[in-house]
């Protein structure tokens, strides 16, 4: 009886080394080894710039939330906006301001302010990086129709995309070893859009109004190599998905970051497959100013509330749900793009 025991127990060794030393694990086929080599080779860690530090990028979150809905015409959006233009400042930026008065879907005169941030003003090659700092009015999107009509925090919606932004200008002028330029331009009235409830029809071209204005008035002269749109870069479980407008008009500049997403240690958050198409700030750099732009934007493929996740357009985009690892995937990502500018 104890021998048989000793060799059950001698059987049930061997098969645990031979398992660790995975002799037992399933087959690979030449073509999905040579795949997973290909892929390993693509994908070959090499970060370069200075570390994004999301902290950081979480307390600009913060501080915009802080000012309260940053709506049109209210006094929380000035307010913000002048923070905002004074931050950029204090990091070593000159800051120029586009102010114009821009009709909204229902005829309200909306004031507003495109402000344009410049690392290093005086490079003839530039990168434009941008985001929209204005909140949605109206939680037209909320599960609870009572709030429709409430203005949102826009932690992601808005504060997310001006935070990295902020963050990386903090960075370069930290290091001032980046000698191309970026222009950070913080768009206003993205997010007048016609609402759910307002009968009227949707049309797009409601929508990202301070973005329209600046791409048909562009600073004297101005020219970019191509830009970058954050939207929606602080969500839990966010992904940024391929998305369309950006795939029609600036297909190689996609390729190029997801590129550097991977170099950067950051590929999961940027799966190599397609989004919607989707109305937002880049459109009119792409068709009007002719300024190929991609837009970082968040997609979640599997969310019922909105493909664009489960807060958008609700009184749930507020500081609670923002995640450093989002902003840290996406602001890693565009320093990695930035540095690997030659
Ligand atoms: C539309 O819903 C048409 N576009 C999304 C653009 C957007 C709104 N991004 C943030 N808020
Ligand atoms: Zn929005």
């Amino acid at each position: 009886m104890k021998k048989i025991i000793i060799a059950v127990i001698m059987i049930a060794v061997i098969a645990l080394i031979a398992y660790s030393m995975g002799l037992f694990s399933t087959s690979h086929s030449a073509a999905e080894e040579a795949e997973e080599a290909e892929m390993a080779a693509a994908e070959k860690l090499n970060p370069v710039g200075p570390a994004f530090n999301a902290d950081s990028a979480y307390a600009f979150v913060a501080a915009q939330c802080a000012f309260g809905p940053r709506a049109m015409n209210t006094k929380s959006h000035d307010n913000c906006g002048e923070w905002i233009a004074k931050k950029f400042e204090s990091f070593g930026c000159k800051v120029k301001n586009q102010r114009t008065e821009l009709r909204g879907y229902d005829g309200t005169m909306l004031r507003c302010r495109n402000i344009m941030a410049s690392y290093n003003p005086e490079s003839t090659t530039r990168i434009l990086l941008c985001a929209h700092w204005d909140t949605r009015p109206w939680a037209d999107n909320d599960p609870d129709s009572a709030n429709w009509r409430k203005p949102i925090d826009g932690a992601n919606d808005g504060a997310s995309g001006v935070a990295v932004m902020l963050e990386i200008a903090r960075l370069l002028n930290q290091n001032k070893n980046l000698n191309i330029g970026v222009d950070f331009v913080c768009f206003d009235a993205e997010d007048w859009g016609t609402p759910k409830w307002s009968g009227q029809e949707d049309s797009e071209d409601t929508w990202a109004l301070g973005a329209q204005h600046f791409a048909t008035n562009l600073p004297a002269g101005y020219e970019a190599r191509y830009g970058i749109l954050l939207d929606l870069v602080g969500g839990i479980g966010a992904k940024f998905y391929r998305e369309g407008m950006s795939k029609a008009f600036a297909p190689d500049i996609v390729k190029k970051v997801w590129r550097a997403a991977r170099a950067a240690g950051y590929g999961s958050f940027f799966p190599k497959s397609d989004g919607g198409m989707i109305t937002d700030d880049h459109v009119p750099l792409n068709e009007k100013a002719k300024i190929p732009t991609i837009d970082i934007i968040a997609f979640y493929p599997d969310c019922v509330q909105s493909s664009f996740g489960p807060t958008w357009h609700t009184l749930n985009d507020n500081l609670q749900n923002i995640d450093r690892n989002t902003l840290k995937a996406v602001g890693q990502t565009v320093i990695q793009t930035l540095y690997s500018e030659k």
